[in-house]
């Protein structure tokens, strides 16, 4: 299943970033208008293109917004660079100075693709000089560009042309697995072991959950749904062996004494581990754990404020897990929601984060870099619980 890619559109006040975005879409998503300013916070909006799938552009605030408020918008329009897929990067009148080249180095930095337009062409045309320079020291190209032309037909060749170079950019960003790759082929029978319980959210499925699902049917593979209680009963009556069962890490222990040694098990946060492109970091932070000393402090890191059992497993659930694999005591700091990490990230042994089912693939790899580049081990929570519970080699085998 595709996933759905995040699309930033940055510049200066006033260059079109929020006409761009009507344009592409076609709808009058986003306020337009000739006062410098006008767009102030993050305005999302999702569209399917064609050939691609969903995707959700985000206007921003202008990057040369100035005074108190002006300087929080910008930060703001900043932390949108972390989330997401490709940027475009939107400027007129031949202008790319000192704004334009200071987020052009943050994409850089975070190695995010991105695409030049120089907009109001109909003012102003791009200047060949000023696009050839770009080419040669930059290796930048620039679509000229207008959301104001007459004429409809050019309009939508226009857009057309623009949305190609959109696709085209998103695919050299990390196209990242999908959840099921390489398990499930046409006919083969994913066992999906999800319960509902009180720490359950109210009324539907977790996200990793919904995406095998969804990944499995479009496999064409058989998904089995069920909750740990019918299991054991099902793998004994069944007569076709699934080929491979997907826990939640929360019920790990009691599928693994169901399922037979022959049949493949590993668990959600593996696989989302895996989808979004982190699974090898975590494997190297799981070899780290024996290395952790008493006293060590570990970091746990949520990415949700939404659901309330996250809390307890990061706060209650692995410390206690932890603490008695290793026979020794921790202490464990909590940071929430999307913060950023603390400053003295070096002062910790491991980081453990949890599935991280709520945001951008990109978000996940950017929160998790300073301590990945600090060289401290990093894991998630789903990796941890199956590491305590005796059952990690078995769950990882399939992925590796
Ligand atoms: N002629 C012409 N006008 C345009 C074009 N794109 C946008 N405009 C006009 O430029 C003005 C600013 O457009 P916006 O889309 O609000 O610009 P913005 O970058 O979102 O501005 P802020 O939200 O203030 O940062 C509006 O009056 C638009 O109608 C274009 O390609 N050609
Ligand atoms: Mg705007």
């Amino acid at each position: 299943m595709s996933k759905v890619r995040h699309i930033g559109v940055f510049g200066k006040r006033n260059t079109g970033k929020s006409s761009l975005i009507n344009t592409i879409t076609g709808q009058n998503v986003a306020i337009v208008s000739d006062i410098p300013g006008t767009t102030t916070d993050p305005v999302r909006k999702r569209m399917e293109i064609f050939g691609l799938g969903p995707v959700v552009f985000i206007d921003t605030a202008g990057i040369d917004d100035d005074g108190k408020l002006g300087e929080k918008r910008v930060e703001k329009t900043r932390s949108v660079i972390k989330t997401i897929d490709l940027a475009i990067l939107i400027f007129t009148n031949n202008q790319v100075d000192k704004y334009e080249r200071d987020l052009i180095k943050s994409f850089r930095e975070e190695e995010l693709p991105f695409i030049m337009v120089h907009n109001q062409s109909d003012i102003v045309a791009l200047d060949p000089e000023l696009a050839l320079d770009l080419s040669e020291k930059e290796r930048i190209s620039i679509l000229e560009f207008s959301c104001s032309l007459l004429d409809e037909q050019e309009q939508k060749e226009a857009v057309e042309t623009l949305t190609s170079l959109i696709i085209a950019g998103l695919q050299d960003s990390s196209p990242g697995r999908t959840i099921l790759e390489g398990l499930a082929e046409k006919g083969d029978k994913i066992v999906m072991v999800c319960p509902v319980d009180s720490e359950a959210p109210e009324g539907r499925l977790i996200l990793p959950q919904v995406n095998a699902i969804r990944d499995a049917l479009d496999r064409d593979a058989v998904a089995v749904v069920l909750q740990p209680e019918a299991l054991e009963k099902y793998i004994k009556e069944e007569v076709v062996k699934p080929k491979l069962v997907v826990t939640d890490s929360q019920a790990f222990e009691y599928v693994s004494k169901i399922v037979p040694e022959d049949i493949q098990l590993t668990g959600f946060s593996m696989l989302l581990a895996r989808s979004k492109g982190i699974f090898p970091q975590y494997v190297k932070g799981i070899d780290a754990i024996q290395n952790l000393k008493h006293g060590d402090r570990i970091l746990i890191l949520e990415s949700c404020t939404h659901h309330s059992s996250c809390e307890d497993i990061g706060r209650v659930k692995i410390p206690r897990l932890l603490q008695k694999k290793c026979g020794m005591e921790f202490s464990f700091d909590v940071v929430g929601g999307l913060d950023s990490l603390p400053e003295n990230i070096s002062n910790y042994s491991m980081v453990i984060q949890c599935g991280g089912c709520m945001i951008t693939d990109r978000q996940l790899q950017a929160r998790l870099r300073p301590a990945i580049k600090s060289g401290i081990p990093v894991a998630n929570y789903g990796m941890v619980i199956a590491y305590c519970t005796g059952i990690y080699q078995r769950a990882i085998n399939p992925l590796i």
